[in-house]
């Protein structure tokens, strides 16, 4: 399979992220794309191709303009402002307060635009957040074109980011970029499989009142796993949604046998629902030594994964999504591509 891949992610580096007692260098990391990168290349997957640059209509399909809009001019305005080191807000709109009115500071609206201090901006983060997008966009067009899958290395991840909001390391939802845009390519449903450890709320946000889209969620339990808000079981999408959005929370130490069984009924449902298309939102944060995550599954894990998914036979387009255990994140976001391939 071919993987699209930007060396434009690498200007993202060096943003801190706030935890939950410190501020630290965030997880999110530009070493992530460049293991998982060589990891392709030692397991000969493919040619690595670059991607082919996009203007914004496909963002804009899912996202507000005004949100997509904002996004570019984060970093000057920051650096306008007289502000120095990553740009985050710190202020957020919750439940009784005005959702409906931007400030005019660009520290305001950075709270305005997220749910979390999670997508942080330095100078080159706009620019890699373009071409995430354009990598997912390249790599759909692979499969439009008749490839029966292909790999969008993207980073930054995108499945935290909602219709008007960014957050969990995400700007631009690439997976849900791709899937309308398969949409409007003239495919008639499209599923989206969230394999990442934690909850895809943006994914879910932006479909939660569409049948045309299939959204199904694998994750820690938000009970008490980040991103907290959104990700039960009983969210099962709304109006003409109705029943297209199925969320699998799962207990902190889910080891294969738990979550091998929710993949396999989501895979039923997947299957029943018949898609003409499945994009895989892929994180492999779920691993045991994932260092901000709390499944249990191994390196030998993930290639089921993949072969998992290939016996639903339809095309099939993997967007990168989270993974923080850097040393190994090649080798398993590999497995479950090479574990595609051999089915
Ligand atoms: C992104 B993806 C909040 C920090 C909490 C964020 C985790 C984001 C995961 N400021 N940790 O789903 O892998
Ligand atoms: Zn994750």
């Amino acid at each position: 399979m071919k993987t699209v891949f930007s060396p434009l992610h690498a200007g993202h580096s060096g943003q801190m992220e706030l935890v939950t007692s410190a501020i630290v260098p965030g997880f999110e990391k530009p070493s992530r794309a460049e293991f998982i990168k060589a990891r392709v290349e030692s397991e000969k997957l493919g040619p690595i191709i670059g991607p082919a640059e996009h203007d914004l209509t496909a963002a804009k399909r899912v996202h507000e303009a005004h949100y997509i809009d904002f996004l570019p001019t984060v970093w000057p305005e920051w650096v306008a402002a007289g502000f120095t080191g990553s740009a985050m807000g710190f202020t957020w709109p919750t439940r009784g307060l005005r959702g409906d009115v931007p400030p005019k500071r660009v520290d305001a609206l950075l709270g305005y635009y997220s749910f979390d201090a999670g997508a942080t901006f330095v100078e080159g983060t706009w620019a890699a957040i373009k071409s995430s997008y354009d990598v997912a966009l390249t790599a759909a067009a692979l499969v439009k074109g008749g490839e029966r899958t292909a790999f969008a290395l993207c980073r930054p991840p995108g499945h935290h980011a909602g219709a008007a909001f960014m957050g969990g390391y995400c700007f631009i939802n690439n997976a849900a970029v791709v899937a309308q845009w398969f949409r409007d390519q003239g495919a008639k449903r499209v599923s989206i499989l969230d394999v990442d450890y934690h909850h895809g709320n943006g994914t879910q946000e932006i479909f939660y009142r569409r049948g045309d889209i299939q959204v199904l969620n694998l994750h820690g339990d938000p009970m008490v796993e980040y991103p907290f808000f959104l990700g039960h079981a009983d969210e099962r999408g709304e109006g003409e949604g109705e029943g297209f959005n199925i969320n699998y929370p799962m207990p902190f130490g889910t080891n294969w046998d738990g979550w091998g069984a929710s993949l396999e009924d989501a895979c039923a449902r997947l299957a029943a629902y018949a898609p003409d298309v499945v994009i895989v939102s892929l994180g492999v944060d779920t691993f045991e030594k994932d260092p901000i995550s709390q499944f249990k599954l191994k390196s030998q894990d993930y290639p089921k994964i993949g072969r998992r998914i290939a016996k639903l036979g339809l095309p099939t387009l993997f967007v990168m999504e989270g993974g923080y255990a850097v040393e190994e994140i090649g080798i398993n976001a590999v497995g479950v591509l090479t574990g595609f391939e051999d089915h």
